[in-house]
């Protein structure tokens, strides 16, 4: 049976961390500020900014959020970005993906200073990170790397394969792993014999978006499984990527959704903007 890496746990571990150094920095008269940007109604999206904020107040950040019809033009976002660019008590930028399709999210993130980049969604951070060096890491991934960490697990030298080449999780998450020495593969839709290469991996990063493709006979006996999907059943019940029943009998750690990736993507928000307001 595998072993059950608890996102929600590390997650308040490094979250209590993170309130007590924020207690530091306040005594320099220093706030870490977060504005968060939705547009529209997708009920999932609201549910990630609404756990967002929470964090925030719990580990005594100001922050702000926009919540913006989902009518809202171009100009109208981008005009908000800019003020928020300018805007002394903030220190990260967030702007909710997925944006309503009228909207232009290349652009949005193009305008958000890479200074309050947050995400670390902006080219100049993707550039960055593509160099090695580190100023802000993309959330989800620096995530899963800390879940790894905290499960015990090295990744020099081992066998990883990322499964979706997204920008927000697939690529970077194969950078991530390769800065750590990881031997990485990356697999998406046109990948010939899925299968047989998610078994090679001691590491599989499942972000496909797909309830249940991970399946037990995709998976080598004792391998770390991350599950980074967030996917609601027929029933309206979260589920992730991985057949989690049948894959728990055969790898040697598995994160579970929820309370895996998702609690971690949200305290590596909170590193980053505390790590922005440091700066
Ligand atoms: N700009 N857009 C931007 N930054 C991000 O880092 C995100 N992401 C992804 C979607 N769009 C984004 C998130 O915030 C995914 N994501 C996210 C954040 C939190 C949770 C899931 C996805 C989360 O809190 N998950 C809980 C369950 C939530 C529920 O009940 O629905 C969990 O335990 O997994």
């Amino acid at each position: 049976m595998a072993k059950l890496i608890d996102g929600k746990a590390i997650s308040a571990a490094l979250r209590e961390q993170i309130k007590q150094e924020t207690r530091l920095l306040a005594e320099q008269g220093i706030t870490p500020g977060l504005a968060v940007v939705i547009v529209g109604e997708d009920p999932a999206s609201q549910v990630y900014v609404r756990n967002k904020e929470k964090a925030c107040e719990e580990v005594g950040f100001y922050s702000e959020k926009y919540a913006l019809p989902a009518q809202t033009t171009q100009e109208e976002l981008l005009a908000l970005v800019e003020k928020l660019n300018h805007k002394p008590d903030i220190d990260g930028i967030l702007v909710q993906l997925p944006l309503p399709s009228h909207l232009d999210e290349k652009a949005v993130i193009a305008a958000i200073s890479p200074d309050k980049d947050v995400d670390a969604f902006h080219a100049v951070n993707v550039g960055r990170i593509m160099q090695g060096e580190y100023r802000f890491l993309p959330c989800t991934p620096a995530g899963i790397m800390e879940l790894i960490h905290a499960a015990g697990v090295a990744v020099e030298g081992k066998e990883c394969v990322v499964i979706g080449r997204s920008n927000i999780v697939g690529k970077p998450m194969a950078m991530l792993l390769l800065h750590e020495n990881g031997t990485v593969t990356i697999c998406h839709s046109r990948t010939k014999n899925l299968p047989e290469v998610a078994r090679r991996a001691d590491i599989l990063v499942a972000a496909v978006g797909k309830a249940g493709f991970v399946t037990a006979d995709m998976v080598k006996p004792g391998a770390v499984v991350i599950d980074v999907g967030m996917n609601r059943n027929a029933q309206g019940k979260l589920c992730g990527d991985v057949d989690f029943a049948a894959v728990s009998e055969i790898a040697g750690a598995i994160t579970p959704v929820p309370g895996g990736v998702g609690p971690m993507t949200i305290t590596m928000l909170l590193k980053n903007t505390l790590a922005a307001a440091r700066r």
